[in-house]
């Protein structure tokens, strides 16, 4: 039936989208009625979808073929003029961003629960984005979850499921749907912004690179990109293939997730240099012989050399950063005499400065990176950038970071995880701290005196939007930090994030062990917060 058949359905508790779409496990995603309750929720948020087109794509996991045939014929049902999907169903992240830019898309749904892992009792995902190509920002997300609170009723075709796996158009009703190559649009973007021949001839010169798609989505892009166009040997993209459990791993670039690949360079015969992407292709973790490049200062070096690249040879307009991501790019944006933006947690909050065009490279301390190029970040244009400029410096990473710490100092940095804590506890936690703010400047902790504390807000300066409660920050006299924040993307109980920083000028000791140079900021965090006490963890689950 093509005639659209209108259902009545009752709304579902917590369907609010938090720092990146709505994150749930899989098997609340596959409630009767669920993704419809929620697709329809953005369909009227945006003021329906009559003669439009939209981007659809996942990351392959899980559900996510099943997801998208419901989005499709809702789609069309509700209008839409125009699907444009990936075959099989699959996009990365940073792709649809791309496709949605390029083909003037009024919209995307985008099924992925990023770094989280697949499969039927591990974790889903569904955010929209908006024309701009990124995700959409709070006063969307807002309405969305406003609609999901009423829900009465969805509307949908009874048409069987579209085949994707063919390259072409279908049409369910009057909507088309047309299966493109993931790749190929973005493979080009790639191309227009980076120097090609320079990374091949960089390769071909025996510079060893491996990366590691962890079974995920970029795994196709890699293999075209790195080895089809750049001429690296076969066997340079590792667990290349996409896989709807992620080989049963979990698809998060840093050290402990991506292990194997950080022993390999660490290891006497490993490759020159090294990265891996997450789920759905964001996500970055950059590697090179001998050392892990913290994403903090991935930025920072790509800030001060992204000129090498064809892409941004005419200079950067401004740089971004969520605020837990240190302030290393801060010292290279004042060196440049550019713009330095400080957003909360969260890529949506980069798009209206990329839009304003005040902002040219935006991080975050989470592993993503990413231009104005498209309105995500963007796992494989990071690998891409550090290789162009590898290959016009002709160094190794380890001097280039050594290099970029004896001229702008170093912000030594990590984050400490602590995952699954029960939502009480966690909130005592962050309450804790918060009614002790105010009276924490000029006290003492563990040694170190704080200067000032607050809890975060942001002023976006181009919309005036305001956004508060996004951060607790400890600052201390000398430069260092502490950060705490809850997660906004996990799905079971709390995460607590703490992100600590400690600043060494460029004539200081910059080769300090990492969890050495921050030790002091842990015990005065736990001075601060009671955090391991009230939870009862003796140590993170995650330090990155
Ligand atoms: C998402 C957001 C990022 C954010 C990260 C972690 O990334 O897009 O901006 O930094 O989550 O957020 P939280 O600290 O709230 O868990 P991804 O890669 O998961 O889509």
């Amino acid at each position: 039936m093509t005639t659209p058949v209108t259902r009545e359905i009752t709304p579902f508790d917590g369907q609010k989208p938090g720092t990146s779409g709505l994150r749930k496990k899989t098997g609340v995603f596959m409630l009767e009625g669920y993704v419809e309750a929620f697709v329809q929720s953005i369909f009227d948020a945006i003021e329906g979808c009559e003669g439009k087109t939209f981007v659809v794509g996942g990351d392959g996991r899980y559900f996510n073929a099943e997801a998208i045939q419901t989005i499709l014929r809702m789609a069309a049902a509700n209008g839409a003029a125009r699907c444009i999907v990936g075959q099989g169903g699959l996009l990365s992240t940073p792709a649809a961003s791309n496709l949605i830019r390029q083909r003037e898309a009024n919209g995307g749904l985008i099924l992925s629960a990023s770094h989280n892992p697949g499969g039927i009792d591990e974790d889903f995902g569904l955010k929209y984005n908006t024309a701009n190509g990124g995700p959409a920002p709070e006063s969307v997300t807002g309405a969305i979850f406003e609609n999901t609170k009423t829900i009465s009723r969805y509307v949908t075709l009874e048409t069987p499921d579209l085949d994707l796996s063919a390259l072409g158009e279908v049409a369910p009703g009057d909507m088309v749907v047309e299966v493109v190559d993931p790749v190929t649009d973005y493979a080009a973007l790639m191309e227009t912004l980076f120097d090609f021949d320079a990374i091949r001839a960089l390769l071909a010169g025996g510079f060893a690179v491996k990366f590691d798609a962890m079974h995920a989505v970029t795994g196709p892009y890699a293999h075209e990109i790195l080895e089809n166009r750049l001429g690296a040997p076969k066997g340079t993209v590792l667990n290349g293939t996409p896989k709807v459990d992620f080989g049963k791993g979990h698809p998060d670039p840093n050290p402990i997730w991506a292990k194997p690949l950080v022993d390999l360079v660490m290891s006497e015969d490993g490759p020159d240099f090294a990265a891996a992407s997450d789920g759905d292709g964001d996500r970055n973790m950059i590697l090179g012989k001998g050392v892990y490049v913290t994403p903090s200062d991935s930025l920072a070096v790509l800030a001060a050399n992204a000129h090498l690249a064809p892409g941004y040879a005419r200079g950067l307009a401004g740089v971004a950063r969520s605020m837990p991501t240190s302030r290393a790019a801060d010292r290279v944006a004042e060196k440049l005499g550019i713009g330095c933006y400080e957003t909360p947690t969260g890529w949506k909050f980069f798009g209206n400065l990329l839009d304003a065009g005040k902002a040219t490279l935006c991080g975050e301390e989470s592993a993503g990176t990413g231009s104005d190029h498209v309105r995500e970040k963007d796992g494989l244009w990071a690998v891409l950038l550090w290789l162009n400029v590898l290959a016009v410096r002709k160094m190794s990473v380890a001097d280039i970071l050594r290099d970029h710490w004896q001229t702008f100092g170093r912000n030594y940095y990590s984050r400490h995880d602590y995952e699954a804590v029960e939502t009480e506890k966690a909130n005592a936690v962050v309450e804790g701290l918060v009614a002790k703010l105010d009276g924490l400047p000029g006290t003492g902790v563990a040694g170190l005196t704080v200067e000032e504390a607050d809890q975060f807000a942001y002023l976006d300066p181009v919309d005036g939007s305001v956004s508060e409660k996004q951060g607790l920050r400890v600052m201390f006299r000398g430069g260092s930090r502490a950060v705490m924040r809850l997660s906004g993307t996990g799905t079971e109980g709390a995460t607590i994030r703490v992100y600590l920083e400690r600043y060494v000028p460029a004539e200081g000791d910059l080769e300090i062990e990492t969890q050495q140079a921050l030790a002091e900021i842990v015990l005065a965090v736990e001075e601060l917060t009671q955090l391991r006490a009230i939870t009862g963890r003796a140590e993170p689950d995650v330090m990155t």
